[in-house]
């Protein structure tokens, strides 16, 4: 008998038909938004899944779908999935790294200089007709990008490629934070100096954050962190919602303590808080920070390798590319 899988979100057609090749499928085309009941209710009987982040994989859910070996999720970040209940049931997690780290990158950088040069609202001046005098010499001056100090909060792979990009294509000195310090050869790569948190935020012109959301890095910025920033800063968040307290920097925003900000994620998405939306001075975007085609495509293409493997088939059967939890496959015990 096939096994079956079920495909949560909608996705390219022609990637899913790999899985129809040797599964039942069932997936969401119309990319319907299911409640954890009616994810729980279409995963039973299903051996593995294609998640996202929209989807909450916690012990409760696992605990109703007893057979399911794999949760293979979409994205580079997993805080969707409760990665110790998983290893602890067998389950294997996986995610999507590397091919994503570049057109992630780069849209943080949009982000930040669509915030310092102030171009969404700018643009929205234009189009509601009210540039009727041309070339004032103060109409949206903002701040420079090119030789200004970057400040990164979080050095993973898609930090290190925004200070390359920072450092060797505009000339900036790039300063970042992290929970450990990098190596000298991976600094000098990518032109970064490590600083303590403070340092960082008293002396970035543009803040980009770029660390997991978890336990420990909820609100790693509030409204004391933004009051320590140069009222000139921007900061860009790409990484997850609930890092930066939207409620504060909706507040730090207003009263002036930083100059701008661009946010492409936000806690409670995809709610926005209604204080950011009032304001002329943050650049909003609805989570596309990896939406290329050509990155979307490799991201579904590498989630569904990661499934096929999981379930003994693939290129490489029995070992998915890009596990989360590895001890699942080696049956090494768990850490205490
Ligand atoms: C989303 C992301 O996964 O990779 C991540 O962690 O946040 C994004 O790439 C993607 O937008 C699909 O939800």
């Amino acid at each position: 008998m096939r096994a079956s899988v079920l495909v949560t979100r909608a996705s390219f057609p022609d990637i899913v038909a790999r899985l129809r090749v040797h599964f039942d499928v069932t997936d969401n085309p119309d990319d319907t938004l299911w409640t954890q009941p009616e994810l729980i209710a279409r995963l039973q009987g299903k051996s593995a899944a294609l998640t996202a982040g929209s989807d909450r994989i916690d012990a409760t859910l696992l605990d109703a779908c007893p057979q399911l070996k794999a949760v293979c999720n979409i994205g580079v970040g997993y805080n969707n999935v409760d990665v110790e209940a998983c290893t602890a049931r067998g389950v294997l997690v996986t995610n999507t790294p590397d091919v994503l780290t570049d057109t992630t990158a780069d849209f943080g950088f949009a982000l930040m200089m669509a915030a310092a040069r102030r171009v969404t609202e700018s643009e929205r001046f234009l189009r509601r007709g009210e540039w009727t005098k041309t070339g004032r010499y103060d109409m949206f001056v903002g701040s420079d990008v090119h030789g200004s100090t970057l400040g990164i909060l979080g050095m993973g792979r898609i930090g290190q490629a925004i200070a390359r990009r920072g450092a060797l294509g505009f000339g900036m000195r790039v300063i970042y934070h992290n929970r450990s310090q990098l190596s000298p050869d991976i600094e000098a790569s990518c032109g970064a100096r490590y600083v303590d948190k403070d340092t960082l935020l008293l002396e970035a012109d543009h803040l980009v954050i770029v660390v997991p959301y978890s336990a420990s890095s909820h609100h790693a910025i509030g409204l004391q962190e933004l009051r320590k920033m140069k009222s000139s800063a921007t900061l860009t968040n790409i990484a997850r919602g609930g890092v930066v307290d939207d409620a504060a920097l909706a507040e730090a925003l207003a009263e002036g303590s930083i100059a701008a900000a661009g946010l492409d994620v936000f806690e409670g998405e995809p709610a926005v808080n209604p204080a950011l939306l009032a304001l002329s001075n943050v650049v909003l975007t609805p989570h596309i920070g990896s939406a290329s085609v050509s990155t979307r495509r490799a991201m579904a293409s590498l989630c569904v390798d990661n499934l096929l493997a999981a379930l003994g088939l693939g290129a490489t059967p029995g070992k998915p590319p890009t596990p989360v939890n590895p001890r699942v496959l080696t049956g090494a015990p768990a850490a205490v």
